[in-house]
């Protein structure tokens, strides 16, 4: 089973050989230790995740009419390259994270460091997205409980030196408990559940419509049949590393996904833009009424 655990906040960084390095660029986001990095970023509390960059851009704007924050920030990108979208609003940093594992593995390195430099330790974090649910109704609203990866196993694999490393995807089940408690406020289907992490959306996800498939329809569906019955509601390609790095730094963190279609029923995503433009911003509603109130209750 995957792991769930409480986590006493607090981020920590393993690496000691970074205190030696004078400047650290951090690359892909365009920034270096060298800038102020505390006058731009202290305060942060909340940070915001999904893939794509207007997705963040959209996000940081309805941070700003939801927390009433009127200086503008939501305009301002913080990041200094074209590869991830920043923003800060109020207490809440938003970052894009693109597609999969190696795409966020990259952003949360650099993030974290930069969080260390500026002097943010207990900011807690929220990847919000999009999947594929098994068994739910689409437009349902998934906090993970557990977090498998492609071997069904609750690790994610990393190589390093040549060797296979296997770092377990524990995520915070006091933060999960608390986003379900909100169901109430909610207006949409929230549940918990585990999630499968593909490193692709198509053969990796048991999809017979991709370029390429070498397994029967029945091979597809006695596969998702097995996940459904492991308790896995829904498949999307970014938890594992997400869950396994914030673990390893000791930083709170919760994935929280809405599902566009039942993969027992089919493979194609095809809701309308409507549709989509409105059950992307479910996983947001649920995450900012939490951040209402926490910082009500501060
Ligand atoms: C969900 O949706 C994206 C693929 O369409 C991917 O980033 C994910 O995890
Ligand atoms: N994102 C995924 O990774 N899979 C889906 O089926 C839908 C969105």
């Amino acid at each position: 089973m995957s792991g769930v655990a409480n986590i006493k906040n607090g981020l920590r960084l393993s690496n000691g050989l970074l205190s030696a390095v004078e400047d650290d660029v951090l690359y892909h986001l365009g920034l270096s230790k060298r800038d102020d990095l505390a006058a731009i970023f202290s305060g942060t509390k909340f940070v915001f995740t999904g893939g794509s960059t207007t997705r963040i851009a959209h996000w940081a704007a309805l941070v700003a009419t939801e927390l009433n924050i009127t200086d503008g920030s939501e305009t301002q990108c913080l990041s200094h390259t074209d590869r991830y979208v920043m923003y800060k609003v109020g207490p809440v940093l938003c970052v894009n994270h693109g597609i999969g594992c190696p795409s966020i593995a990259v952003m949360l390195n650099e993030l974290l460091k930069l969080l260390e430099y500026a002097g943010c330790q207990d900011a807690i974090f929220f990847r919000m997205g999009t999947s594929g649910g098994l068994g739910l109704a689409p437009g349902s609203v998934v906090v993970s409980n557990g977090v498998l990866n492609g071997e069904l196993k609750p690790y994610q694999i990393q190589y390093i030196l040549g060797r296979k490393i296997e770092r377990p995807t524990d995520i915070d089940k006091q933060l999960v408990n608390d986003l379900l408690a909100l169901n109430e406020k909610i207006a949409f289907p929230v549940v918990a559940g585990i999630t499968m992490c593909a490193d692709d959306f198509y053969e990796g996800q048991a999809r017979l419509d991709g370029a390429f498939c070498e397994y029967t329809i029945e091979d597809k569906m006695a596969f998702l049949q097995k996940l459904h019955s492991l308790g896995v509601c829904n498949i999307e390609m970014e938890s594992v590393c997400f869950a396994a790095t914030l673990f390893r730094a000791n930083v709170k963190g919760a994935i929280v996904c809405v599902t566009l279609l039942n993969r027992l029923v089919g493979d194609q995503v095809v809701m309308t833009r409507a549709e989509l433009l409105e059950w992307e911003e479910r996983p947001f509603q649920l995450v900012i009424q939490y951040v209402k109130d926490s910082l009500a209750s501060q």
